[in-house]
């Protein structure tokens, strides 16, 4: 009994800590950017469809204004993937009001063919290469969450930010703050930001560990995971309350791949967490990927910043019966 309040205490005082950071990617995630190549690139520098859409949520009973910033918009220096020279142009959209979530084809891991700029768009900018926002923060906004979409299932209101490559062959890599602040990073209290479908750098260093949080609701009875380009760079696992680090296939230059796994009733309504573990024996630097995860129906699970319902904590045997 002792034991499982120190835990619950535990877990508040994470969760906690969670609630107060917005970044995405999240420092719990420890992925260090969000990559979009320009539109011209090769898919096998790791971007099947240079185009990443992630939106934000906020609480019903959030009524200030918000922010989207992001940090080194720009395609050049030093943090940016060189191919040649560069010439990347990648657009920034920031979408709220009706349908900018709830058009389902800004839901689909296929979103980049489809309506995925529902809703209305609010705030548009493309950047090149410009020391001006060179490893530094633009800032989109200011947004009343009253302009974004309603959604109950969600808690709140949710605006979309899609980055797209319109040309060139670089890689953008970049990272979001979703800020009460125009000119810092103040988190929204209660503010998550989420993805149907992540692209990322991984770590150069192989000690590193990156994880993603992808939520199965009650509808869920299997997930199936697919990841893209991942250069056989290490071990992919999937962890739950139920699993214990069930390997994944993994994919070479270029391909995708497919896992599915069953999903038992322990693990409805709660966060699964896919570690990305890469090789102890090769070196594989700019590593880029993109990952899924969709339920038996097709439908994309989203993956939150912020895991619901906190990490989850493999417990064998949670519920006997
Ligand atoms: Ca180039
Ligand atoms: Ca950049
Ligand atoms: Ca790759």
């Amino acid at each position: 009994m002792f034991r499982k309040i120190i835990f619950i205490l535990l877990i508040s005082i994470l969760t906690g800590i969670l609630l107060f950071s917005q970044p995405a990617p999240a420092a719990d995630e420890n992925i260090p950017y969000l990559i979009t190549f320009g539109g011209n690139a090769d898919p096998s520098w790791g971007d099947d469809d240079f185009c990443q859409i992630f939106f934000c949520v906020l609480p019903a009973s959030f009524k200030q204004n918000v922010y989207i910033r992001v940090f080194d918009p720009d395609t050049g220096g030093a943090v940016d993937e060189l191919k040649g020279s560069f010439n990347t142009v990648v657009k920034f959209s920031v979408y709220g009001g009706p349908k900018c979530w709830s058009d389902s084809s800004s839901q689909s891991i296929y979103a980049s063919r489809g309506n995925y700029k529902s809703g209305y768009q609010m705030a548009s900018k493309s950047f090149a290469a410009d020391v001006k926002y060179d490893s530094k923060w633009y800032t989109f906004g200011p947004f009343n969450p009253s302009e974004g979409e309603y959604v109950e299932k969600l808690g709140g209101n949710v605006f979309k930010i899609i980055a797209e490559g319109i040309s060139g062959d670089d890689g953008n890599l970049y990272r979001y703050y979703l800020s009460s602040a125009p000119d810092n990073n103040t988190p929204v209290d209660g503010g998550n930001l989420f993805t149907y479908k992540y692209h990322f750098r991984l770590p150069d260093n192989p000690k590193q560990v990156c994880q993603i949080y992808p939520f199965a609701d009650d509808k869920t009875i299997s997930v199936e995971v697919r990841n893209f380009d991942w250069d056989n760079d290490g071990t992919i696992r999937v962890f739950s309350v139920a699993k214990n680090g069930i390997a994944s296939r993994i994919s070479s230059e270029n391909k995708w791949v497919t896992e599915i796994y069953p999903v038992v009733e322990e693990e409805k309504n709660s966060s699964l967490e896919i570690q990305f573990i890469k090789s102890q024996t090769s070196v594989i630097k700019n590593n880029n990927v993109v990952v899924t995860v969709r339920n038996q129906y097709g439908v994309s699970l989203p993956f939150y910043v912020i895991p619901i319902g906190g990490i989850p904590v493999y417990t064998p045997k949670i519920r006997m019966k």
